[in-house]
């Protein structure tokens, strides 16, 4: 059926986009791909411009003027298209033919080609963002809370009530959500349809060098290798928040109450790592007393990460990065604090966007953006259309790899712990730290598309959109929510991906890519011993050939990239299992005689 509804959409794609498009003209395919390039430039600079004023101050006008932008944009995308059309058939070199079909591809949120539903669509986009952004849970008393505050109690909060009202709490700003993303999915669809696709899901699916159904089935290979890491790691954090918590509350054959992994969403869990420590004292990884009691500021902090690039033999940040970055949340206005990274004017003005804590947590966070703003810079060379990831994955693995490396060793390099113990324990504990990152977050990092792809698709129905959204959670996550959510809820909402309409599998990918980028530098470096304890810092030779990889862009298939530097062709878990093997088999000998699962 699928297949049939595909050919049904390109047909009626050439009978639309041929009545709408101007008469084909004598404009060569490279002429037109040069054309292309040269408004898309410009184009860039006029969206980019105005979406970072509304970002770092949304008000009602900055919102109005980023969706006119936005508007202008996606016009222009409709017609380029449509133009293109003229070259389908024809025989292209590769590199021309690679650069209509990611003009195709130039939008995560087609527009139908109608003025009044472009319109539409963009100002549905900028207020789900702008809600987000400005999201706060206001007690009864009158005291309004903001995002980075109730995180900062999912985080440090121990008490049971108090983490359930922070949690609750930020799930009031989605409700209202509910009915603008409806409209969204329907209204996005219809764009994907005019261009081709199925839906909006099977859109985005496309932009990975391989077919639509490879490509679900490699994301799904990739799972089932990681999974059993996942469980052991689930095993045994019920186990000790059952200890912590009573049983009654986290009932030992149950998904884990949602609220107790100190995380707003139970995405990533390192905050709860106090309660985990396997070894206590055995080792000091309390950088963020550090932070503290050498006192950081956000710029510093952002220093120290430049730093780790720059040992690397990586340029240092242009001054504009520094005069124009926004490092912490201003108190005068409303900003939208999640982390990004920006490669302005062609990747000629780079900057981040963050409201700074700190803490380790954001010092990681910090050297992630870093690891998009070297990305941006390093391939500001290629053509606009050749400029992004190899694939979404490796734009979000780039930052990660980086902070793979601060080891024990090097955080005591360069002054962030007061001791680098190497003990068996010591490792073990590092290992627990880590894990409650990166493993944790495998399962969310799955689920958040595979409910989208669902919604896009129409699998699954407004009616259901909450109910759904659980299911996969507890499926993957084994977690449950606290309390008894309806469809009066919208918990999709509270998660910032789904308001601002960004992917997601590209964090899933790279939390295994990452490791993978890692073991190949790695060897680059002359490591030798357990992965988990390799460094790159100030090696110039991983270095080089991080950049050579930085460098191509998208100009090639993901594939081409990959084994350039690794040496082989396929995404593959098998590094992140090295990785973790010391902590696994801790954990293993901790969970028997356990009842696992849930
Ligand atoms: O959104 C981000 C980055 C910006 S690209 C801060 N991340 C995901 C998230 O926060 O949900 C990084 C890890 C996953
Ligand atoms: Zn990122």
């Amino acid at each position: 059926m699928k297949n049939l509804a595909l050919i049904v959409t390109s047909a009626s794609l050439v009978a639309f986009l041929t009545a709408c498009s101007p008469p084909a003209t004598d404009e060569t395919a490279d002429d037109f791909v040069a054309r292309a390039n040269s408004e898309l430039k410009e184009l860039r600079k006029e969206v980019g411009a105005a979406d970072w004023e509304w970002r770092t101050n949304i008000t009602e006008d900055t919102a109005a003027a980023s969706a006119r932008a936005n508007e202008h944009y996606a016009e222009w995308h409709s017609s380029m298209v449509a133009q293109s059309l003229q070259y389908d058939g024809q025989e292209l070199a590769p590199q021309t033919r690679r650069a209509l079909d990611l003009l195709k591809l130039g939008t995560t949120k087609p527009a139908p080609n109608d003025a009044a539903k472009r319109k539409q669509l963009s100002r549905i986009l900028t207020d789900l963002a702008s809600m987000y952004g400005e999201g706060k849970y206001c007690r009864n008393d009158g005291d309004c809370l903001s995002r980075p505050e109730l995180e900062d109690i999912m985080a440090q909060s121990r008490d049971y009530d108090e983490l359930l009202e922070a949690w609750q709490g930020w799930r009031t700003v989605s409700p209202p959500m509910r009915d603008k993303y409806q409209h969204f999915v329907e209204l996005t669809n219809e764009g994907a349809r005019e261009l081709g696709y199925s839906d909006l899901g099977a859109m985005w699916r496309s932009g990975y060098d391989m077919s639509d159904a490879d490509f679900q089935q490699e994301a799904s290979r990739l799972w089932e290798q990681v999974k059993p890491l996942y469980e052991e790691l689930h095993c045994h954090v019920r186990a000790k928040l059952g200890d912590f918590y009573g049983e009654d509350k986290v009932p030992q054959d149950q998904p884990i109450p949602a609220h107790l992994l100190g995380n707003m969403w139970s995405q990533e869990w390192g905050f709860i790592y106090d309660i985990m420590e396997p070894y206590p004292g055995e080792s000091d990884l309390d950088v963020d007393r550090t932070l503290k009691t050498k006192a950081y500021s956000p710029q510093e902090m952002v220093r120290s990460a430049e730093s780790f690039y720059v040992s690397l033999g990586l340029p240092r940040l242009p001054d504009t990065f520094w005069e124009r970055s926004m490092f912490s949340k201003p108190p005068d206005r409303e900003v939208a604090c999640h982390a990004s990274a920006w490669g302005l004017d062609g990747g000629n003005d780079l900057r981040i966007k963050m409201c700074i804590k700190q803490t380790y947590d954001e010092l990681r966070v910090i050297y992630h953006e870093l690891g998009h703003n070297y990305y941006q810079g390093a391939y500001k060379d290629q053509p606009p259309l050749f400029q992004g990831g190899a694939h979404s994955g490796f734009h979000e693995a780039i930052g990660d790899t980086v902070t793979l490396s601060m080891t024990p060793g090097y955080l005591f390099e360069v002054g962030l712990v007061a001791s680098a113990a190497q003990s068996r324990e010591a490792v073990i504990n590092r290992q627990m730290m880590r894990a409650l990152d990166k493993i944790a977050f495998l399962p969310f990092g799955k689920l958040i598309d595979e409910w989208r792809w669902d919604v896009f698709s129409g699998e699954i129905r407004p009616a259901d959109y909450n109910k759904t959204w659980w299911e996969l959670r507890t499926r993957y996550q084994g977690i449950a929510p606290p309390v008894t959510r309806t469809e009066a809820d919208f918990d999709p909402g509270a998660k910032y991906h789904i308001p601002s309409n960004v992917s997601y599998t590209r964090y899933f990918l790279a939390r295994i890519l990452q490791f993978q980028f890692q073991r190949a530098l790695c060897a680059v470096a002359g490591h030798e011993g357990e992965l988990h304890a390799c460094s790159l810092y100030g090696s110039k030779e991983a270095g080089a050939r991080l950049q050579a990889m930085l460098e191509v862009g998208q100009s090639k298939p993901w594939q081409d990239t990959l084994e350039k530097l690794t040496g082989t062709r396929e995404m593959d878990a098998s590094a992140i299992i090295d990785y973790f093997a010391p902590l696994m088999a801790w954990l293993r000998e901790q969970n028997k005689g356990r009842s696992c699962g849930w």
